[in-house]
């Protein structure tokens, strides 16, 4: 790890305790600090050096995270989230995340070349959500395909929306009303060997799963005691039409190499938001983000619906606070799309998306990435 290395890590870290952490995701807060270290960056904005990176971002002309990437017809497409800056300067429940819409992008690792298909989902024609559209999946099924978004309900809740198109690049049509019994964050959508589709989803802090232990809604942040289990990942079979649960969500439970649950103070290793999963050599291998600690982590199972047990680190922390991927085989070779704020100097939610190539060890683990340069 360079000096340049240490400091951008050290400082983003440093800085997410207060930035991010805090102000967008409703954590334990120390507000006063908060706003004086979100104001002092967001007045200054310098965009990282590019030579700092393995992989450089791949749009420009605008900002775009969480990365869900899916290969439809032997082609990538990106579903990400579209980062704006929108003024927002309020603490607390990822309030500056406040985007508007959701723009398709597709991407050829023959050339590298990237292209943006335009907007394929605005908020204004979702009829049953106010704001935040977050990290979406998406997914096809019979020349039919499906985005699956989160985004808050007309109460502040989040919810799951599906919005349907007949093209993998939309425009798609959202549905009326939310998913039923859906609720918090990062939908990813797993298609197994047999055809049938499942929905994982959930995050903690600003993505409210912690306010759903009692199986309802309490606006109330309630988290596991420091000798409990951490609150899990969620999975759902989807209902043939794709458009529904087709049962109620169950947990995903994690565990240590010694079959005991992670814990929710073992911060470097529990669930926190954007789940991923794939399946090699007949594993299933989830993936996520570890939130505060910045890592992504992954566990693997012989059951789609676990137990889990937790492997290593798929991704080192990135220049930025949030750190979300996906994972998807095209032809022969992984690839892992992830991101980070390299183009707006590190600003939390002005973020880009890369890609990397992704290697599986013969024993089943991953080789860990560090997006940085020696
Ligand atoms: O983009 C908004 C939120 O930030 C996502 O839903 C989380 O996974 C984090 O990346």
């Amino acid at each position: 790890m360079t000096n340049q290395h240490q400091f951008l890590t050290a400082s983003v870290i440093a800085g997410s305790l207060l930035i991010a952490g805090c102000q967008d995701k409703s954590a334990p807060a120390d507000t006063a600090a908060t706003s004086t270290a979100a104001s002092s960056i967001a007045a200054a904005p310098t965009p990282a050096d590019p030579a700092l990176f393995i992989s450089q971002p791949l749009v420009t002309d605008i900002y775009t995270a969480d990365p869900s990437a899916r290969v439809f017809n032997g082609k990538i497409y990106i579903y990400p989230s579209h980062d704006i800056e929108t003024g927002v300067t309020t603490d607390g429940e990822g309030d500056k995340f406040d985007m508007k819409d959701y723009r398709v992008l597709s991407y050829d690792p023959a050339t590298g070349a990237t292209t943006d298909h335009g907007e394929a989902l605005n908020l204004k024609d979702v009829p049953w959500a106010s704001r935040q559209l977050w990290a979406p999946d998406a997914a096809e099924k019979d020349g039919k395909f499906f985005l699956y978004f989160p985004a808050k309900n007309k109460g502040g809740i989040f919810q799951m929306g599906v919005a349907t198109s007949d093209s993998p690049t939309g425009p798609f049509k959202a549905e009326p009303e939310p998913i039923k019994g859906s609720f918090s964050i990062d939908p990813t959508v797993f298609k197994d060997d047999d055809g049938a589709h499942y929905m994982v989803f959930g995050g903690i802090w600003g993505g409210q799963l912690q306010r759903w232990a009692s199986g309802s809604y309490v606006a109330e942040d309630k988290y596991p005691a420091s000798n409990e289990p951490a609150l899990s990942p969620k999975i759902a079979k989807l209902s043939d039409d794709m458009l529904q649960f087709s049962e109620p969500p169950k947990d995903i439970q994690i565990l240590d190499g010694a079959g005991v649950p992670l814990l929710g103070t073992d911060t470097n290793r529990r669930f926190f938001e954007g789940a991923w999963v794939h399946k090699f050599n007949g594993k299933y291998y989830l993936s996520y983000s570890t939130g505060d600690t910045h890592f992504i982590a992954y566990a693997i199972a012989d059951n789609l619906y676990g137990p889990y047990t937790h492997k290593g680190i798929v991704l080192t922390p990135v220049f930025g606070w949030t750190n979300h991927h996906s994972i998807v085989q095209h032809n022969d070779k992984w690839y892992l799309f992830y991101h980070d704020s390299q183009l707006s100097g590190g600003q939390t939610h002005l973020r880009n998306v890369k890609v990397t190539e992704l290697t599986h060890n013969d024993d089943g683990t991953i080789n860990t990435i560090d997006t940085y340069l020696d």
